[in-house]
């Protein structure tokens, strides 16, 4: 299981609403790296990759996302739309972003610095290493919310 539906607690009071994040609690991982994707045109699709070790947690903290997570067996597509929903994807899960709303922040937390050569980019050679990294006919993703 490469994929998972996190749900993060919400404290609301009437100033407003916080979500707090930890690493290795809600998190599982320790946090390295931080980015976030915003102003993304309509019509434009992200990604088209996996990581070969990375893990990540993407959170939609405005706006909405759909976010196609994809193995050789299968694949899914996760709208993200709610700031305590965060999308686990861990090693060798193939991505794709798409259908960002105009006023969509995709907030990502990282397991590792930035390294251009944990990239899988060419999707035959995607197939062919996920192929011997999993168990034929694993599942993709678990809703864990
Ligand atoms: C992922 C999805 C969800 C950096 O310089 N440092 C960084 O930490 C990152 C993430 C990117 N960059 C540079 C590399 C490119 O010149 O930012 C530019 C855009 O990156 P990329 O085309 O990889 O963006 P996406 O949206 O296709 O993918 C990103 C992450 O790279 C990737 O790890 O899983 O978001």
């Amino acid at each position: 299981m490469n994929v998972k539906l996190i749900g993060f607690p919400r404290h609301t009071d009437e100033y407003g609403s916080l979500v707090p994040i930890e690493a290795s609690d809600n998190v599982p991982f320790e946090i390295k790296r931080v980015y976030y994707i915003y102003g993304v045109d309509e019509g434009v699709r992200r990604g088209f990759h996996s990581h070969a070790e990375l893990k990540q947690v993407l959170i939609c903290v405005s706006g909405q996302v759909t976010i196609l997570v994809k193995t050789p067996w299968e694949e899914q597509e996760i709208l993200l739309d709610d700031p305590q929903k965060g999308l686990y994807i861990g090693p060798m899960i193939w991505r794709e972003m798409f259908d960002f709303s105009g006023d969509a922040v995709l907030l990502v937390l990282a397991s590792d610095h930035y390294k251009v050569e944990d990239y899988i980019r060419n999707y035959n050679q995607y197939e062919e290493t996920a192929r011997q990294y999993f168990a034929e006919g694993q599942s993709v993703c678990e809703d864990r919310t």
